[in-house]
C-alpha cells in the first residue's frame, strides 16, 4: 500500500468511527415510541420525556406505536431522521429480538420501558436497558390496599368475590396481578373466591368486557374487590359492576398508575368504586430513560441494565400528600 492510500484508509477508519451524530446537524434526536399513545400514563411519559428534551438541549420525536408493523416502520423512520437512539414500550414484547436488531442495523441506542422486551422462548432481553416497575412489590400493595378497606368496612373475607382482571401473556401484568392475589391469599382471602376476567386488549373497554362476563357468571357473589394490571383495567371492572347495581358500597377497586384515569375518578363528586390505586412514577420513566439514552449517545454512557421503580397506595383522602411524595 503506498502513502497516500494507507493515510485515506486511516482517514475512513477515523470516520466510521466517529459518532453518527457528527454527521447530523442540529440538535440530537431521540425518540420515545409507545405503544398506547391514548392512555394517559403515556402522555405523562411523553410530558415528562419533553421535560427532559428541553433541560438537556435535544429533540424528543414521540411515535406511537400500536402494532408490530408500525413499530419496525417507526425505528426506520428514526433511523431517516438521523435520530441517535429511542426508548420504547412495545405493542407486543415479544417483538423484542426484532426490534433489537433493527436497533442495530441503524446504529440506534435503544433502551425499554415498562413492558421489558422477551426473546422467542419468553426470556427477558437482558442485554437492552429496561426501566420498569416492580411489578410484584406493587400488585402486593395495591392488594393490601384492598385487604386493608375491606377490613375497614367490616366486609367477611367469604361473601367477597375478587376479579383478577387478568393479561396474562405480558410479564409485568401477570407478575402485578400475582402480587395482588399473594397479598390477599396472605391476609386470609379463600382463593376459590378469586375469579378471572381476562381482557383481550389492556384498555377499559376491554375490561369491561371481561368483567361483564365474569359477573354474569358468579352471580352468588354480592361484594367484590377488584384489581389488575392499571388502572384502566380496574376501572372497566367498576363500571361493568355499576352497570349491574355494584355501587361503591359493594365494590373496591384499587388500581396501578394514577394518571389521569385515576385522577378522574377520585375528582367525582360521589365516590365511586375506584377506591384508590398504586401510584407509580411516569417522571422517572419518561424524564430518566429520555436523559439515559440521550447521555448514551452523547457521551457514551451506557444506562443500567435494569432499573425497577417502587409505588405507593394513593386513594381519594391522601391524593395530594401522595402525589406530592412522588415529585408530581
Ligand atoms: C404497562 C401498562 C401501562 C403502565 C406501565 C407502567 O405498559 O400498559 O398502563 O402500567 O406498564
Amino acid at each position: 500500500m503506498n502513502m497516500q492510500r494507507r493515510q485515506l484508509t486511516a482517514l475512513a477508519l477515523a470516520l466510521g468511527a466517529a459518532p453518527l451524530q457528527a454527521w447530523a446537524s442540529g440538535p440530537v434526536k431521540i425518540g420515545f415510541l409507545v405503544k398506547q399513545p391514548e392512555e394517559p400514563w403515556f402522555q405523562d411519559e411523553w410530558r415528562f420525556a419533553e421535560q427532559a428534551a428541553k433541560d438537556k438541549g435535544f429533540t424528543l420525536v414521540k411515535i406511537g406505536i400500536p402494532n408490530g408493523e408500525r413499530t419496525l416502520a417507526a425505528i426506520d423512520n428514526l433511523a431517516a431522521q438521523k435520530a441517535a437512539g429511542f426508548v420504547i414500550c412495545a405493542p407486543d414484547v415479544k417483538l423484542g429480538v426484532a426490534i433489537r436488531r433493527a436497533a442495530q442495523r441503524h446504529q440506534l441506542k435503544m433502551m425499554s420501558v415498562d413492558d421489558q422486551l422477551v426473546d422467542g422462548a419468553g426470556k427477558p432481553l437482558a442485554d437492552v436497558p429496561h426501566m420498569g416497575i416492580s411489578a410484584y412489590e406493587i400488585g402486593k400493595q395495591a392488594g393490601q390496599g384492598l385487604v386493608g378497606e375491606m377490613k375497614a368496612r367490616g366486609w367477611k373475607f367469604e361473601e367477597v368475590g375478587a376479579l383478577r382482571v387478568a393479561f396474562d401473556p405480558l410479564p409485568t401484568a401477570r407478575e402485578r396481578t400475582q402480587g395482588a392475589l399473594d397479598a390477599l391469599k396472605a391476609a386470609g382471602f379463600p382463593a376459590a373466591n378469586v375469579v378471572d376476567a381476562p381482557q383481550a386488549k389492556t384498555d377499559t373497554e376491554s375490561a369491561f368486557n371481561a368483567a361483564n362476563i365474569a359477573f354474569t357468571k358468579n352471580q352468588r357473589l354480592k361484594r367484590w374487590v377488584a384489581f389488575g394490571m392499571n388502572d384502566e383495567a380496574v376501572l372497566g371492572a367498576v363500571r361493568a359492576a355499576e352497570g349491574r347495581g355494584i355501587r361503591q358500597d359493594a365494590m373496591i377497586g384499587v388500581g396501578i398508575g394514577g394518571s389521569q384515569t385515576a385522577l378522574n375518578e377520585f375528582a367525582k363528586p360521589t365516590p365511586t368504586g375506584f377506591f384508590g390505586t398504586v401510584l407509580i412514577s411516569p417522571k422517572r420513566h419518561g424524564y430518566e430513560t429520555a436523559v439515559m439514552v440521550f447521555e448514551w449517545a452523547t457521551q457514551g454512557k451506557v444506562p443500567p441494565l435494569l432499573t425497577l421503580t417502587s409505588g405507593a397506595l394513593m386513594t381519594r383522602q391522601n391524593q395530594a400528600a401522595v402525589r406530592k411524595q412522588m415529585g408530581l
